[in-house]
């Protein structure tokens, strides 16, 4: 990017406008469907359109890479993302917050919600191995995690809150099939807003790869995670959070 705020995609050479998707069509591969899968790309704004790849995927689908050129231009002045607005607590720091806030070990309960069975992304918050060469959240000794595994249902996962007195609830939802994690997210903070008088309910987060981290409020929750979070950022909102609240 040049001192600019306006950029477009780079390719070949910068500037060029170079962009490449893919997608499936459900059609069988022959020249029929490169042909449809060309005309798709340009009415995606991408002209010319080259298909570059087209596989077979089964009887009656082709998936199809298309290279191509879009003339529209990004105005970065214009995007919009969640800042970061709590400090990066290193574990120590967190434990101290927690013990000299609460004076208590602060409660984490987690799981994956619905059908999901994908454990992989909670448990690389929440166990003691970590992700990304952090410790997950079982290694702060101030917090006492609960991880409750794969789908766990709404009613049992605010059950077990309700027993554990959770200070947080950890959600994770990577399954996106017909929006699963929109609604199963929305149906969960529902519920605990249903369950805890108002002011009362653990802090709510959710996270997954495909979850857009502006949607928190449309969704319920307190904040949203997406992919390449670590166990740090997220042990360091939830106790910033939690101090904040007990302070106030
Ligand atoms: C491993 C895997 C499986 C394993 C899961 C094992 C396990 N115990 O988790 C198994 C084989 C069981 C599996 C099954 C299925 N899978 Co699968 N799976 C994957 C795969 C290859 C990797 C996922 C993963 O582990 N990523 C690594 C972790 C570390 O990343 P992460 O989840 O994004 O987590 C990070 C962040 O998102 C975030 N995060 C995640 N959760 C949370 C929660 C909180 C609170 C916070 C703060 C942060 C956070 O932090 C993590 C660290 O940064 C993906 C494809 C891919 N490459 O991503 C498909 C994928 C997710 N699976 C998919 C599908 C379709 C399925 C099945 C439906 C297949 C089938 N037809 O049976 C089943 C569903 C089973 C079920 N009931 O859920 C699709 C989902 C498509 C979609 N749009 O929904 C994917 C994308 C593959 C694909 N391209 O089609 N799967």
């Amino acid at each position: 990017m040049t001192d600019s705020q306006i950029v477009r995609p780079y390719g070949d050479t910068t500037g060029d406008g170079m962009v490449q998707v893919s997608f499936t069509l459900p059609l069988p591969h022959d020249k029929v469907a490169e042909g449809a899968a060309a005309q798709l790309a340009n009415k995606m704004g991408i002209d010319p359109a080259l298909v570059v790849h087209a596989k077979s995927i089964g009887a009656g689908y082709t998936f199809f890479v298309v290279y191509g050129r879009v003339n529209h231009l990004v105005d970065v002045s214009q995007v919009e993302i969640v800042e970061r607005d709590y400090p990066l607590l290193t574990p120590k720091e967190a434990n101290a917050a927690v013990k000299q806030s609460l004076r208590r070990r602060l409660v984490v309960v987690g799981g994956c919600i619905g059908t999901d069975a994908h454990t992989v992304g909670i448990d690389a918050i929440l166990n003691i191995k970590g992700f990304a060469g952090e410790k997950g959240l079982e290694y702060y000794r101030e917090l006492k995690v609960v991880n409750l595994g794969a789908q766990v249902s709404v009613p049992q996962l605010v059950q077990r809150a309700r027993e554990e007195r959770a200070d947080a609830v950890l959600v994770s939802q990577v399954v996106t099939q017909r929006d699963a994690h929109l609604l199963n997210t929305r149906e969960m903070s529902a519920a605990f807003r249903e369950s805890y008088p108002a002011g009362k309910r653990p802090l709510l987060v959710v996270g997954g790869p495909r979850f857009d981290e502006t949607m928190a409020a449309e969704l319920g929750v307190d904040r949203v995670f997406t992919r390449g979070t670590t166990p740090g950022e997220v042990a360091s909102f939830i106790v910033h959070r939690i101090t904040q609240r007990k302070a106030s």
